[in-house]
């Protein structure tokens, strides 16, 4: 059965693992901008959406499983930066399927110019879109596709 969609749809946006490091190391890799720069681009870019936002990040793959579960009754659709437990995590593609809602995958980096273990996805699979190597602005793609779709159903 179809779930009512809220009056200001509500965007739950995860960061996994070493994101909290964002423009503190690797800034060749992952550029400068810090993971409170790229909440704030989210959360200008879902106001001009009209769409809220919840932004987290964990580095604890059962904290990020429950978040999705708990996402499931109150979010409109899921915006993931998995970071590492991407190429690992049957856990986060478990949970992402039975969340039942839009996902869009977002990467900041290009993974398929990377090693070879990094260009496995195991939450790809059950994402409507997939976006990497547009570093933080990525972010503000997957709100403008998910946007789209959540208006869609
Ligand atoms: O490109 C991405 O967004 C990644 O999801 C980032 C993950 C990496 O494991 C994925 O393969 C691709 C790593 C996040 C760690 O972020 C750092 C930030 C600053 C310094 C070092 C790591």
């Amino acid at each position: 059965m179809a779930r009512p969609v809220p009056a200001t749809p509500k965007i739950l946006i995860l960061n996994g693992p070493n994101l909290n490091m964002l423009g503190v190391r690797e800034p060749s890799v992952y550029g400068r901008d810090t993971l409170a720069d790229v909440e704030k681009l989210c959360r200008k870019t879902a106001k001009n959406l009209g769409l809220a936002v919840d932004f987290r990040q964990s580095n604890h793959e059962g904290e990020l499983v429950t978040w999705i579960q708990e996402a499931r009754a109150k979010m409109a659709g899921i915006v993931i930066n998995a970071g590492a437990y991407t190429h690992t995590s049957v856990a986060l593609l478990d949970a992402l399927t039975l969340a039942e809602l839009p996902v869009i995958e977002v990467h900041l980096s290009n993974i398929y110019k990377r090693e070879p273990f990094r260009h496995k996805s195991y939450i790809s699979p059950v994402a409507r879109a997939v976006l990497c190597g547009f570093g933080a602005h990525g972010y503000a793609l997957a709100l403008e596709g998910l946007a789209r779709m959540v208006k869609k159903s």
